[in-house]
This record gives C-alpha cells, sequence and structure tokens, in this order.
C-alpha cells in the first residue's frame, strides 16, 4: 500500500505529460488570437486607428505611388515626380521627334542622293557627354537615397522582428519584453465588418510610434517573403536563417498596409502586413497593454507621473498588493 500511491502518481504524471506537450505546439500555432492573451495584460490597449481611404493603402484607379509618409519617401517621391520623369519624358518625346525629322526630311524622295558622311566630332562629342551629364546628375540624389534608407538607426529605435511564415507574419518586440503578434488576413466578411481594406487587413496590426525611428529586423520560418509597406517605402527580403535589417521613421499617424512582396506559395497573396503609427504615449500603452514593457526596465506608461522609481533594479521589491485592482477594473472590456 505504502509503495502504490508513488506508483498511481507516477503513472499519472508519465500519462499526462504527453497530453500537455502536445497541446502546447496546437495552441501556440493557432493563427488567430495569439501570445497576447496569455500575456494578461493589465493595461487596455488603446483603441485602434482606423484606416483613412487613399492612405497607406491602394487608391481606386490611382497609377502613381502611394502618398508617402517617411522623409526618405517623400524625397523619392519628388525624385521620381520631379526629376526621373520630366528627364524621361524630355529624352523619349527628343528622340522620337528625331526620328520623325529624319523619316521626314531625309526620304527618297526629298534626298535622292545620300550624304556619304561618316564621321561629326562636334556630334558625337556632344552625343557622349550629355547623356553622362544626366546620368551623373541623377546619380548624386539617387546614391544620397540609397544611402539614407540603409543608414543604421540609433540606440534610441524600436525594434520590431518580421518573421515571415506560410502565410502570415509573426512578429516581436526584442527589446519590450519580446511578446509575439501574430498577424492573419482578415476575411472579406471580417474586413468589411471591421471597415477594413479587403486583402490587406489583419487581426493583429502591429504598432510603432510617430517620429521615432524604426528598425525592422526581416527573416523567416520557411521560404523567402519579403516585408514591404509602399507608404513607408519599405521593402526588405525575409530570408531563412538570416536577419535583414531595414529602417523608417513615419511622419503621420495612420494605418499603413503593406503585403508579402516575394512569391512564397499559394496564398503569398493572403499575408498583408498592417503598420500603426501613434503618438509615443499610446506607444508605450499599447506595449503595455501587450505585457511589454518599453526600456530601461520602466514599468510601460502604466503611471503616466509620479511613483516613477528611477532607474529602479529589476526586481522592484513588492508594495502592498492593493494598489492596481481599480484601473483594471476601469480598463477591462
Ligand atoms: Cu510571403
Amino acid at each position: 500500500m505504502r509503495l502504490l500511491t508513488p506508483v498511481l502518481i507516477a503513472l499519472g504524471l508519465a500519462f499526462s505529460a504527453p497530453v500537455i506537450a502536445q497541446g502546447t505546439p496546437a495552441a501556440a500555432t493557432a493563427t488567430a488570437t495569439n501570445a497576447t492573451v496569455a500575456a494578461t495584460p493589465t493595461v487596455a490597449a488603446p483603441a485602434e486607428l482606423k484606416p483613412v481611404a487613399d492612405i497607406g493603402q491602394p487608391i481606386a484607379k490611382g497609377y502613381a505611388l502611394q502618398p508617402q509618409v517617411t522623409k526618405n519617401g517623400q524625397f523619392a517621391m519628388w525624385m521620381h515626380d520631379w526629376l526621373l520623369m520630366p528627364i524621361i519624358t524630355a529624352i523619349s518625346v527628343f528622340v522620337l521627334g528625331l526620328l520623325f525629322w529624319v523619316a521626314f526630311r531625309y526620304r527618297k524622295a526629298a534626298n535622292p542622293v545620300p550624304s556619304t558622311t561618316s564621321h561629326n566630332t562636334v556630334i558625337e562629342v556632344i552625343w557622349t557627354l550629355v547623356p553622362v551629364l544626366i546620368l551623373v546628375g541623377i546619380s548624386i540624389p539617387s546614391i544620397g537615397l540609397l544611402a539614407a534608407q540603409y543608414k543604421p538607426v540609433g540606440a534610441n529605435a524600436v525594434t520590431i522582428k518580421a518573421t515571415g511564415n506560410q502565410w502570415f507574419w509573426s512578429y516581436t518586440y526584442p527589446d519590450h519584453g519580446d511578446f509575439e503578434i501574430v498577424s492573419n488576413m482578415l476575411t472579406d466578411e471580417q474586413a468589411k465588418a471591421k471597415g477594413e481594406p479587403r486583402l490587406l487587413g489583419v487581426d493583429n496590426r502591429i504598432v510603432v510610434p510617430v517620429g521615432v525611428p524604426v528598425r525592422v529586423l526581416t527573416t523567416s520560418n520557411d521560404v523567402i517573403h519579403a516585408f514591404a509597406v509602399p507608404a513607408l517605402w519599405t521593402k526588405m527580403d525575409a530570408v531563412p536563417g538570416r536577419l535583414n535589417e531595414t529602417s523608417f521613421t513615419v511622419e503621420k499617424a495612420g494605418v499603413y498596409y503593406g503585403q508579402c512582396s516575394e512569391l512564397c506559395g499559394a496564398r503569398h497573396g493572403f499575408m498583408p502586413i498592417a503598420v500603426e503609427a501613434v503618438p509615443p504615449a499610446q506607444f508605450a500603452q499599447w506595449i503595455a497593454s501587450k505585457g511589454g514593457k518599453m526600456p530601461g526596465n520602466k514599468p510601460a506608461a502604466t503611471e503616466p507621473v509620479g511613483s516613477a522609481t528611477p532607474q529602479a533594479p529589476a526586481p522592484a521589491p513588492l508594495t502592498p498588493a492593493p494598489v492596481t485592482p481599480a484601473p483594471v477594473a476601469a480598463t477591462k472590456g
């Protein structure tokens, strides 16, 4: 009898262990609502921004670039609209005009005896030099833009690790408590009900602060994907086994949509990206609502002023328990 009890307990544990082990991955891969639930947030998430038509998403009957909300994007758009397009148009019109002129002026009827000239030094110098000057003129702002796009951001940047999966995105915020966001596309019905654009709306957006540089580290769990958000002038391949880096600083609050931009399989077109840019204070609140914390060990924006233990070491001594219940009750819902 004395032996029987431990044997029974051991048997019970042995049988229950596989059940627990099987339960965990199933929960982890459950695509829709994610780790955020498990994190038991103590702060309510700020209200989601509503998408605005023609901002951060394709424009009906549009043919130009989407309105840009980063400095790099605005410069790139200026370059496209006021440098490249005028030069391309002028060259095309000039060459087409030359062709028409040659075909008309030197047709057989008008010019029965063709010239045998084969060299003209002045013209040859001009048609070599002018294209070189045009290309040099374009390359100066172009190289500047390229360098700006890949300029590493400083220590104050918010880091997001974006991982491509067949066929959804998952994100972690390594400097903010390393919580995970699993982001799946909404169905047509869900998108309609939520006022989200079709094929672009997701169940869980990523949130970034306005005016603060954001560093995006991209990688993949399976095949090559690409993290791309047109309004943020951002596109970076997400390659399995590698970590790529890109960055952007959003200048304007709003919701900006993107898509996977590397053919990655059957549902490549159905793994959108939604980035919500909000004021820094709201960002801190969102981080707290996900169970994360702002860097520097400060609990994220739970208390606006006061009780600010400066640089408190991580395991702060426990204060008497009944301090927080009121806000929890107030914010739940
Ligand atoms: Cu993909």
